[in-house]
């Protein structure tokens, strides 16, 4: 990826809309807005302004859309580059033809997340800012939009420089005592260096601590839909999202493939996952794509933040197999229990493995306790995904690349508090502190490899 190039994108997704954009970035911008734009007026781009005009080609000068374009003098625009946004008819055709026709005037196709790439590698924002803007396009909540555009705009790495600058003062401090011991430097006081440790260790516990509603945040709620075959797991997804998404029949075994939408929860999130249901005891699975759909049920129970187990109402002989199916995948994890039916059945059948709050009747005919279900859900979302203690500033991690680093931050310093605590030499704990910097600077992205950052852009979408 040659970043003296100029590069263009198209900013909006494909498909039919009112408008597109077009972003166009880099050293040339300028003179391919010479040779495709034609103002309407006659008047030049002026910097900041929206102009109307048209893109014509730059070889015939045949009109190819009707636009707006900004011209966006460096270096303050999102690249820091010279930019040029163009804003087209939102077709696909309409789109595809004005990026061939910048594309044609000297640009070339920008890779995924090379916007933002730039932006970092410009200086404008750090790595884990960058993954904040991936992440508020890809939010599935108002509450994860506004998590990413705190993000973005720096709350993270604040948290992050508040816990490394310490330690990296410690360091030097300390370097310039081994440097400098006969030259009257005096060495370091081990009690300071205790103090600067335990305080950075309870920091970056509590951010370790936010990791799981942090993820929460991001993502949303995982809620998977486990029981037996024809409980009425997929009628209760389809009533819950409000449309008929899964295929639901009387015939057992008819959901082969876990499928996932997002229900969206006031200003949070779920990820609602339906499966293929077990058989009951003393029934067999009926062929080798019910044997593999079973297991992918199975998977899919420890990666839950709760199961929702669907019993049958009436059939309240299942429960109890299902219920130890579920403790057995996973031991410990949140149980609700939901029995389908209702319009068939009277009661609930209770046993002492599931608390009464946490159990429900629901039919899919009367609408009877999904609202109730909802709401529990809801709650469940909400409180999942929110931070404990003040102690992360109200920070949550919300990426697993930022959790692995600190957790490596973490070692380190507990290391370095060894090397404190047992009176060793100077220049081990030189070494600890240094790899607890290093580890802190991943997150902001100062100390990492191309390798890294490769692995980061690429799941950004183009035009990004
Ligand atoms: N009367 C009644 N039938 C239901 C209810 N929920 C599901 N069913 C029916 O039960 C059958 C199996 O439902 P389905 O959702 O496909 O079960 P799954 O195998 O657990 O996904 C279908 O014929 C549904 O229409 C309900 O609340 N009341
Ligand atoms: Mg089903």
């Amino acid at each position: 990826m040659n970043l003296a190039d100029t590069i263009a994108a198209v900013a909006t997704p494909p498909g039919d809309g009112a408008v597109a954009m077009v972003r166009v970035s880099g050293r040339r911008a300028r003179a391919i807005a010479a040779a495709t734009f034609r103002p309407s007026a006659g008047k030049p781009l002026q910097p900041r302004r929206f102009t109307h005009g048209f893109v014509v080609d730059a070889a015939t000068g045949t009109v190819v859309d009707e636009v707006v374009a900004a011209w966006l003098p460096a270096p303050r625009t999102y690249t820091r580059e010279p930019t040029l946004e163009v804003t087209c008819h939102g077709g696909r055709a309409a789109t595809a033809a004005v990026l061939q026709a910048i594309l044609r005037a000297g640009a070339r196709l920008a890779e995924p997340g090379e916007f933002t790439l730039r932006a970092f590698l410009n200086g404008r924002i750090d790595l884990a800012q960058a993954e904040a803007v991936r992440d508020a396009v890809s939010a599935p909540s108002a509450d994860a939009v506004a998590m990413a555009v705190a993000q973005a705009n720096g709350s993270l790495s604040r948290v992050i420089r508040e816990v490394r600058d310490p330690l990296a003062d410690l360091g030097a401090r300390l370097e310039g005592s081994l440097d400098f011991a006969d030259d009257g430097v005096p060495e370091l006081d081990r009690g300071t260096a205790r103090a600067v440790l335990e305080a950075a260790a309870t920091r970056v516990d509590a951010l370790l601590a936010t990791a799981g509603p942090g993820r929460v945040r991001r993502h949303g709620l995982r809620v998977v839909l486990a029981g037996m075959t024809n409980a009425g797991k997929s009628t209760l997804f389809n009533a819950l999202l409000g449309s008929d998404r899964a295929i639901t029949s009387d015939e057992a075994g008819t959901t082969r493939d876990a499928i996932e939408e997002i229900l969206p929860v006031g200003a949070a999130a779920i990820v609602l996952v339906d499966t293929a249901g077990w058989r009951p005891p003393g029934e067999m699975p009926v062929g080798e794509a019910e044997r593999l759909s079973g297991a992918r049920t199975d998977a899919s129970i420890p990666l839950a933040d709760v199961v929702v187990h669907v019993v049958d109402g009436t059939a309240p002989h299942h429960a109890t197999a299902g219920r130890e199916r579920i403790a057995a995948l996973a031991p410990g994890g949140a149980m609700l229990e939901v029995w389908t039916r209702a319009d068939l059945h009277r009661g609930l059948h209770a046993g002492n493995q599931v608390a009464p709050g946490d159990q429900f009747r629901v039919s899919a005919i009367t609408g009877e306790g999904i609202q109730a279900l909802r709401s529990s859900l809801h709650a469940r979302a909400v409180a999942g995904s929110r931070g404990a203690g003040s102690d992360s500033g109200g920070e949550l991690l919300t990426n697993a690349r930022h959790v692995d680093a600190l957790r490596r931050a973490r070692e380190a310093i507990d290391r370095a508090m060894a090397v404190v605590a047992g009176a060793m030499p100077d220049d081990l704990l030189a070494a600890d502190l240094r790899a607890a910097v290093a580890a802190c600077s991943e997150v902001t992205g100062e100390m990492i490899g191309d390798d890294v950052l490769e692995r980061v852009f690429r799941t950004f979408c183009i035009g990004k």
